[in-house]
């Protein structure tokens, strides 16, 4: 059952923010990877903002050079980067640059270590790595974006959106729930094992 202390209790469970590490990327509008990745396993928090440009404090309407990208925290001991990077690049085409720097197909890489398994990844993959048309750049700044934008998907869900206000949460609060992640996955049709789901909620 979908309890107030049951999301609390799920989210009080979830690894630290301090144990996990971050992986940026853009594919396209931020709703649908930001439901997609919340689902998978190993990915504990998502957050979608706008990155890779240089306009200070971009907004969803005063987007300047900016691209839509989503952030994840991500379990290194369930999930590492090279194992996150054939999904990435099976969520867009890399072959392809999209029209709109709003939408790029952009990976934003937070460290050295980082950046060398994308190179590496492309090397052994399906990707011709001189024809890969994705950005690949060293994040400099994420701005998250409007709260609304949050766990968009859930937030439309009257049911799912219901129980995170029971439990008192507020949109910063969502936006970081674990929970909220795997419910924004659920409720957009990913696959992904809710132990608090009860059939009422399938
Ligand atoms: N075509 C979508 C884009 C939203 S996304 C946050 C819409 O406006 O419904 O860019």
């Amino acid at each position: 059952m979908l309890t107030p202390t049951v999301l609390r209790e799920y989210d009080r469970s979830a690894p630290d923010s301090d144990q996990l590490q971050t992986a940026t990327f853009g594919v396209g509008c931020f709703w649908g990877p930001d439901a997609k990745f919340g689902g998978m396993e190993g990915i504990i928090r998502t957050r979608v903002g706008y990155a890779g440009g240089t306009k200070a404090d971009p907004t969803y309407h005063s987007l300047g050079d900016h691209t839509e990208v989503v952030q994840i925290e991500y379990d290194p001991a369930v999930l590492g980067y090279a194992a996150l990077l054939p999904e990435i690049f099976t969520s867009h085409n890399p072959r392809r640059q999209t029209g709109k720097r709003q939408y790029h197909n952009v990976v934003l890489t937070d460290s050295e270590a980082q950046t060398d398994a994308v190179w590496e990844y492309l090397e052994t993959s399906p990707f011709d790595p001189d024809s890969v048309e994705t950005r690949i750049e060293e994040l400099s700044q994420f701005y998250p974006a409007e709260n609304y934008h949050q766990k968009y998907n859930l937030r439309s869900k009257r049911w799912a959106k219901k129980a995170f206000d029971e439990a008192d949460y507020d949109p910063e609060q969502l936006r970081d729930s674990p929970a909220a992640a795997k419910l924004n996955a659920h409720v957009s049709g990913h696959d992904v094992d809710i132990p608090f789901l009860d059939a009422r909620n399938r």
